[in-house]
């Protein structure tokens, strides 16, 4: 069945984010199953879901690509972005909180605020953001604690919109604050609740709640809070509006409670993503130079398909059996199949082929994707991660994505000789999929160096090399080469004079040395 065409206000862009194992996948894979586009959920145990598809992501029961899905839910398109946990892959994750609008992070209901947390939020340097409180089944399972730590860490703004019934083994149902709704779920069910009649027994808890929530959202906004003061209430509208110009303000971070793998919470997760996170033309309009040597960024183009066409490239990766993959997130205009578009950082021209949005390896053919939207294309020739691709008349460069400087290095040797050209070509290949890995052919050493975020990420290239390159090469400790570099500027003068008859000579020199930016040279 074709996919229905989504405008640009009917778009959200979330990225999953979390300490590593919280739950992001699982989250994703009951996203799809609760909105039927998945007829059984799968788990990361029984290595079914539909985003760690990959057969390494399979035998290691975890995440280690950023992967694409969506859901359709109340007639909204939500691109999920969900990032592998490993710090080794924190590019990916650095590419998915690019293109998104919004951060979900998913926290621990026992344990809420751990390093991966920290490190996520600061990636995600402010953007809009919602909280769920996942794994509400586990024993020990504390909501009220979990708002606590979140609070202490990120702020008074943490404010949760849903209270949980039960916890641990008797967690089977949530009010919804907004809607003043309680629903029941059956675990491992639907994830569609029932509604059902307020617990009386937190009664109380949910008014303080509630309470809360009504002062976080009046002291947001100048002409709610004195309606608050007046009335000493706001009016289901103006409690929604007023969330979701804070939430879009960074002033405000929705809570949640959720069980991920028993399906209980992800309908309400899901309308509050829909309602509250902002949709791609919400959040300004994106700018950039007009030609990669310009010094300012003197274009701009709104979020809308009236503008000219732009769009920025992820990801690009390769794929057995379809060849290389390049992720695209279009910001203004529309890209559609058989158009021309340039390349200003290749200074190239690409013919677009067939346009997909995928969920994991299932891909769903489109004709276009459209302002905010995001999908995968085929068969680009020359165009790499955080290249833009706009119209050849209408230039602009999207600022391209920043990754961090490799921290590990290590030196492979091939197994077989004669095969250096064979590892030169996939390492190519692989480098040019990967900003964060680099590598170096040392012939003074006779040494081929690569370099990377961590032992996985490089473990991987070398199992990519013999999947994909069909070459087999050993990791070795690389040898060092000690070259030694000044750390600050320093200048000097020297006059040298000489007058011993006849002609004299004379000269003056003045020298200053620099030290380049760590890592150019
Ligand atoms: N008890 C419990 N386990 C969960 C829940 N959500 C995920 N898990 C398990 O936690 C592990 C890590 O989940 P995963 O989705 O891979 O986490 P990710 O690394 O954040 O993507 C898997 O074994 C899941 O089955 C949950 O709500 N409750
Ligand atoms: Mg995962």
């Amino acid at each position: 069945m074709a996919i229905k065409e989504y405008a640009t206000e009917n778009i959200r862009n979330i990225v999953l984010l979390s300490h590593g194992g919280v739950g992001k996948t699982t989250f994703a894979e009951a996203a799809l199953f609760t909105t039927g586009a998945i007829n059984r959920m799968g788990s990361i145990d029984d290595g079914n879901t539909v985003s760690d598809y990959h057969q390494k992501e399979i035998e290691r029961k975890g995440s280690i690509q950023l992967s694409l899905l969506f859901a359709e839910h109340k007639d909204k398109k939500i691109n999920i972005l969900d990032t592998p946990g490993y710090a080794d892959f924190v590019g990916e994750l650095i590419s998915g909180v690019r293109v998104a609008e919004a951060g979900v992070m998913l926290v621990g209901a026992q344990s809420a605020v751990e390093v991966g947390t920290q490190t996520a939020w600061g990636h995600l340097n402010g953007k809009p953001c919602m909280f769920l409180v996942n794994r509400m089944d586990r024993e020990n399972a504390d909501f009220s604690k979990a708002v606590k730590e979140l609070k202490e860490a990120f702020g008074n703004g943490v404010a949760p919109l849903v209270v949980p019934i039960g916890a641990g083994d008797s967690f089977n149902g949530v009010v919804d604050m907004l809607a003043n709704q309680a629903y029941s779920y059956d675990s491992g069910g639907k994830g569609i609740g029932k509604a059902i009649d307020m617990p009386a027994a937190l009664q109380d808890e949910i008014d303080d709640f509630r309470t809360q929530l009504m002062e976080s959202v009046a002291e947001s906004d100048d002409t709610l809070i004195e309606k608050y003061f007046e009335t000493g209430e706001l009016t289901p509208e103006e409690l929604t509006t007023g969330l979701r110009k804070a939430v879009l303000n960074g002033k405000l971070f929705p809570v949640l409670p959720i069980s991920a793998s028993n399906n209980i919470g992800t309908d309400i997760a899901l309308n509050l993503i829909v309602d509250l996170l902002p949709a791609p033309d919400k959040v300004g309009e994106i700018t950039g130079k007009p030609n990669p040597e310009a010094e300012e960024a003197t274009e701009s183009r709104k979020i809308s398909v009236s503008e000219p066409t732009s769009a920025l490239v992820y990801k690009t990766f390769s794929e057995e059996h379809v060849g290389r993959l390049t992720y695209i997130k279009c910001y203004s205009g529309s890209i559609s199949n058989g158009q021309d578009l340039y390349n200003p950082n290749q200074n190239s021209s690409e013919r677009i082929g067939t346009i997909y949005v995928p969920r994991g390896k299932d891909r769903q053919e489109v004709k276009k994707i459209v302002a905010g939207d995001i999908g995968v294309t085929v068969k680009l020739k020359s165009t790499n991660t955080g290249d833009t691709l706009c119209e050849k008349s209408k230039p602009i460069v999207i600022p391209s994505i920043q990754f961090p400087q490799p921290v590990i290095d290590v030196s492979i040797v091939a197994k077989q000789k004669g095969e250096e050209d064979k590892i030169a070509t996939g390492l190519a290949r692989l480098a040019s999929e990967d900003p964060t890995f680099t590598y170096n052919v040392d012939s003074e050493l006779k040494q081929t160096i690569l370099y990377g975020m961590g032992e996985l990420q490089l473990d991987m290239v070398v199992d990519k090399l013999k999947d994909q390159f069909a070459v087999e090469v050993e990791l070795k400790r690389p040898k060092i080469k000690y070259r030694e570099t000044i750390r600050k500027t320093a200048e000097a003068q020297g006059r040298h004079k000489k007058q011993t008859g006849g002609r004299g000579q004379f000269g003056d020199v003045y020298l200053r040395l620099n030290p380049l930016e760590r890592g150019s040279g």
